[in-house]
């Protein structure tokens, strides 16, 4: 005799617009961006791709828009298995997992080219390994431009504008020594909080990607951006140890794969993306410096590579990253 469970399975299984209640397992995913964004997107499409290799058993729940959290509290809700997979910047991971720092380092890549080579390389391999050691499984990495500091002010036209201006950054020490190196005052700061704080005048800016500079608004109350691109920072998704603990060696290996895959199919949304968000900015008025001089700002950056590689792993790190081709 059928359960009753079995029995309102069996019948949604066959209501389309209930698809997603037959499923076995259902992955709640986390992201602070909005629908559409690439890394949203990806993250969906990774769903799909798990739906229909797992004959529809597993599904992905997308809760995007910080529906969940800022970024430092879905890292600590994924750690304890309350949420199943996030995408999330590496910057909040440096606080948690050093290594991570490597990669947040400013001007360490010299290009998206030059990030690329090291995350899908052994090097990338290797920092993935070590969330292993804080209850989480790294899966892959996506692309996040790069970053470059805007504000309500005026147009930054060499590092001495930036003498006395205070920036958000992201919840990590990097950043913050970062900013000071450049002569500035840094504030961290969850993301949600970047639009009214500089609106209200607590902060003069902040800096990020053109893509999230557009999504997030920000330009409205940030009408200087100066590309002096001082930071490559990979996105990571994540997986909660918890979670993947529960599931067969299959499954996981089908989430390996759908995730891996889902990099590639994000990069192409980036590069697309990053395009149209540019010229958006640029329609709206914003005040865009391009041909600033980076070499003071990669000059300035010396104390905080000292105070950030203080180990012998650490600086092999370095090392290998900036021999790399
Ligand atoms: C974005 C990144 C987000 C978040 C945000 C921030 O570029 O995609 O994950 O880290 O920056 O500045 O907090």
């Amino acid at each position: 005799m059928k359960t009753l469970t079995a029995t309102l399975l069996a019948t949604v299984a066959f209501s389309g617009a209930a698809m997603a209640q037959s499923c076995e397992i259902t992955l709640r995913a986390s992201d602070t961006h909005p629908e559409g964004y690439p890394t949203v997107a990806a993250v969906e499409h990774m769903g799909e791709m798990l739906t229909e290799r797992s004959d529809g058993r597993i599904c992905v729940e997308m809760f995007h828009s910080a529906q969940l959290g800022e970024e430092k509290d879905t890292i600590e809700q994924t750690q304890l298995g309350v949420i199943d997979l996030n995408r999330v910047s590496l910057g909040p991971f440096n606080n948690i997992i050093e290594a991570t720092k490597v990669f947040t380092l400013p001007y360490i890549f010299r290009s998206t080219e030059h990030m690329h080579q090291i995350v899908d390389g052994e090097i990338g391999q290797e920092i993935l390994d070590e969330f292993e050691n804080h209850q989480l499984v790294g899966l892959t990495y996506y692309d996040s431009g790069s970053r470059s500091f805007y504000n309500s002010q005026k147009p930054i036209e060499s590092i001495d504008d930036i003498a006395g201006m205070k920036f958000r950054v992201m919840q990590s020490d990097v950043f913050v020594d970062m900013v000071d190196a450049l002569g500035g005052n840094a504030t961290p700061l969850p993301y949600g909080e970047v639009y009214s704080s500089i609106q209200t005048g607590v902060i003069d800016g902040a800096e990020n990607n053109w893509p999230s500079f557009d999504s997030s608004g920000h330009y409205e109350v940030a009408p200087y951006y100066t590309l002096d691109q001082h930071l490559i920072v990979p996105e990571v998704l994540v997986m909660s140890q918890q979670s993947w603990n529960n599931l067969s060696e299959e499954d996981q290996q089908l989430i390996r794969e759908a995730a891996r895959e889902s990099t590639p199919y994000m990069r192409e949304l980036w590069t697309a993306r990053e395009q149209e968000s540019e010229e958006a900015i640029r329609a709206a008025g914003v005040e865009i410096v391009t041909d600033i001089d980076k070499q003071p700002f990669i000059d300035a950056m010396g104390p905080v590579y000292e105070k950030h590689v203080t180990t012998e792993e650490l600086q092999s790190l370095v090392d290998r990253i900036q021999a790399t081709e």
